[in-house]
């Protein structure tokens, strides 16, 4: 089931929030400075012992801890692609970014996920492309596994969620 809602994604429960973090998993502003702040430092910790083993996360990829004192049992960092004028494979590194932090999800039994609009912020990946790949990516994904129950995209500005509510009308789960 995918669910749509326009709220600050550290306020909502679920058993994981993907965060959209950078390659040094230390921290940043936009959601990745909310999810810190909110979660407190035993997330960053956390990071910083997933550092010291593999030294921070690739983009496209995702890596787990804890939640601190979030409503959540886990984040699941992931980088999205920086929006570099669409030639240098931003497209399939959003996607992976999603199916990366699913594949994260279905391993850690996890039945539900909250997710940014990871790209669209200070990456400046175009919004609208950035949410048919994310739609896209979550429904190839919910046909290959039934181990995931719900996944919620979590927009914080109306825009996003406008696009959002467009893009999953056309594609009719809701
Ligand atoms: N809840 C839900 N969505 C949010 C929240 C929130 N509390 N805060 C921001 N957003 P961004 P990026 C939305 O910039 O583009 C960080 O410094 C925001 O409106 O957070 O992937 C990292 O450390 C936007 O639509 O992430 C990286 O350096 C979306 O989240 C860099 O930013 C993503 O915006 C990552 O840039």
């Amino acid at each position: 089931m995918i669910e749509l809602l326009l709220n600050d994604i550290t306020k909502i429960p679920v058993d994981a929030i993907v965060n959209a973090a950078n390659t040094s998993l230390l921290g940043g502003g936009g959601v990745d400075g909310a999810i810190h702040k909110a979660g407190g430092k035993e997330i960053l910790q956390e990071c910083q012992k997933i550092r010291n083993k593999q030294g921070g996360c690739k983009v496209g990829e995702a890596v787990i801890t804890s939640a601190g004192k979030l409503p959540a049992k886990f984040v699941i960092h992931t980088v999205g692609p920086v929006w570099n004028n669409g030639k240098h494979n931003e497209e399939s590194l959003l996607s992976s970014a999603y199916k990366n932090s699913l594949k994260l999800a279905s391993d850690n039994q996890i039945l539900s996920i909250s997710f940014p609009n990871i790209s669209t912020g200070i990456y400046k990946f175009p919004k609208e492309k950035a949410a048919e790949i994310a739609i896209q990516t979550v429904l190839n994904f919910l046909t290959t596994t039934d181990k995931i129950e719900k996944v919620i995209f979590v927009c914080l500005d109306k825009e996003n969620y406008n696009i959002y509510t467009k893009l999953l009308k056309q594609n009719n789960p809701l």
